[in-house]
């Protein structure tokens, strides 16, 4: 595919929506740590009101800092108009309550963020917004849920955490000939191994928390539009309901995003390399990662995403009592929900990320109650091995039991 980057992606993660300072030269953008901007006289103000000028009015509307960084992650997917939101759930509220009313349908990816679908489940369904949701893998059963009302298509890909995919492009088709809006949730990827845009999106969302700032400090989203209509409501919402982005928080970003190339470079070689080994470990029952070739969807893989990126999903023999013992007894992996950062993280969505979910739609989500989610980072690969093979030569010591092995990819 034609890149519409004016520069190489890992030019433009350092230089995209960013030049020096006009006042000092400074090289970084400077924070813009001001609520509210003067205006020089009473019609200047009235301009900038009116929007006959585009300055500055008020940091919950516009701020010179977030807009630097909401250029710089346009760029990056491709081209686009940036709205950059004080967390990704910011950014999925925005997305919801822009795109869906009373009376309105979604459909949305059954495996998704827990809160992703927990925050439609329990609020916007109490407005008479209805939602099915889908394996939306399965284009047929995305053909199938589609109703005259269908308003928006919400798709995460790859999913948390079953790693599932779906086929943007197809899935936008069918959208599109229902007139319905196309999110994508593209945290797992980053623009660098998904552009969603360029494969049929309307809308492409992030939670920055993730790989984008890629440094587990800072809490942000961002979604980015290219139709304009479509920005300008989805900015109203945003700015009305206040989930802007903070100035500071924002320039953080924008410092975490100039090493983003290089930080998915070396956690998905990591990655690559982790998932071979624990398809072979007797205490392994399945390994969900989009860079093996028994992943279920590995040829959309290929044709959709310019790599398998860093996160790993899998079940050990033993269940849940195994994973715990996995959990207790890693040592340089943490302990934490969130992914995406230079650390390597590693958490059970049953009892954490998922949790919101009752049981029942987080199992036919395909999240089952052992599964091991690992955000993969950038430490040495042979410290990283030794710490999670050695925690699972632990499990094997306290829970015997070896796998048949069944790599579901
Ligand atoms: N979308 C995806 C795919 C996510 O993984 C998350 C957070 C969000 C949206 C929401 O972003 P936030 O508001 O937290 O910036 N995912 C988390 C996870 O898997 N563990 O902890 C947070």
């Amino acid at each position: 595919m034609k890149s519409s980057l004016p520069h190489q992606f890992d030019t433009a993660c350092i230089h995209a929506g960013q030049h020096p300072d006009e006042l000092f030269g400074g090289v970084s953008v400077p924070i813009y740590q001001s609520s509210t901007f003067a205006f020089k006289s009473a019609e200047e103000g009235a301009a900038r009101f009116s929007g006959k000028d585009s300055g500055y009015k008020y940091t919950r509307l516009g701020n010179p800092t977030t807009s630097a960084l909401e250029a710089c992650i346009a760029e990056l997917e491709g081209g686009g108009i940036g709205l950059a939101t004080a967390s990704g759930m910011a950014a999925v509220n925005t997305a919801y309550m822009a795109l869906l009313g009373c009376g309105s349908h979604m459909i949305s990816t059954d495996s998704v963020y827990g809160p992703s679908r927990t925050l439609m489940e329990k609020e916007f369904s109490r407005f008479g917004v209805e939602t099915d949701y889908v394996d939306t893998s399965n284009l047929d059963k995305l053909k199938a849920a589609i109703r005259p009302n269908t308003k928006l298509v919400y798709l995460e890909t790859p999913a948390n955490p079953t790693l599932s995919i779906t086929d943007i492009t197809e899935a936008a088709k069918i959208a599109h000939t229902a007139g319905a809006v196309v999110v994508v949730d593209n945290t797992f990827c980053s623009p660098m191994l998904q552009r969603p845009l360029d494969l049929g999106a309307d809308i492409v969302l992030h939670s920055m928390t993730k790989f984008i700032n890629g440094h587990s400090d800072v809490v942000a989203g961002i979604l980015v539009i290219r139709d304009k209509t479509l920005a300008a409501r989805l900015r109203n919402v945003l700015s009305q309901t206040g989930g802007t982005i903070d100035p500071h928080q924002a320039w953080l970003v924008l410092r975490g995003v100039k090493t983003l190339s290089m930080r998915i470079r070396v956690a998905q070689e990591n990655a690559r390399r982790l998932a071979d080994e624990l398809v072979s470990h007797p205490m392994i029952a399945s390994v969900a990662y989009p860079g093996l070739r028994t992943h279920p969807q590995y040829k959309l893989v290929e044709k959709q995403m310019k790599g398998p990126g860093s996160m790993i999903s899998f079940e050990l023999v033993g269940g849940v009592e195994a994973g715990r013992i996995l959990m207790n007894s890693v040592s340089l992996s943490t302990l934490a929900v969130s992914l995406g950062g230079i650390e390597t993280l590693i958490q059970h969505p049953a009892g954490m990320t998922h949790a919101s979910l009752p049981r029942e739609a987080r199992l036919s989500a395909g999240i089952s109650d052992g599964l091991v989610r690992l955000s993969v980072g950038c430490e040495a690969y042979e410290d990283l091995s030794h710490d999670l093979f050695s925690a699972l030569d632990e499990v094997r010591r306290q829970c015997p039991g070896e796998s048949t092995m069944s790599v579901t990819g």
